[in-house]
């Protein structure tokens, strides 16, 4: 009797955390390239290494939260474009110290590297 609660326990745990870590890793295609892989959609704000929409892309929607940007755009975003409202993030000190910019849904830029696309380190729904 017990063993099969515990087992029963177990599992359902398991499965629990299964669904939690799906949810985590299903709509943040992290570390793709060009257009297609940016997959881009309504409410997305998209980051690319190069200028002009080029280079490494990146895609975040609001609703993955706070989100580290992938290596290859880490202080190296060259354009983007937001579809969404959110929170470009430099840290300077982690956790207490921040330099921020906000985005409105709407906004976009062609050459960014050489503002704050150049210090970007995350993306948050708000500052
Ligand atoms: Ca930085």
């Amino acid at each position: 009797m017990k063993p099969a609660s515990w087992s029963a326990r177990i599992a359902a745990a398991a499965g629990v955390a299964g669904v939690v870590m799906v949810a985590i890793a299903g709509p943040a295609p992290a570390g793709t390239t060009g257009e297609k892989g940016a997959n881009r959609g309504p409410g997305d704000i998209c980051l690319w290494s190069g200028k002009d929409y080029t280079g490494s892309s990146w895609c975040w929607n609001p609703g993955n939260g706070y989100v580290d940007v992938p290596p290859a755009l880490h202080d190296n975003v060259g354009s983007f474009k937001a579809d969404a409202d959110g929170c470009f993030i430099n840290w300077i000190h982690v956790p207490d110290r921040k330099e921020t910019r906000v985005v409105r849904k709407g906004d976009y830029r062609k050459v960014y590297k050489n503002d704050f696309g150049g210090k970007i380190d995350a993306v948050a729904p708000r500052c």
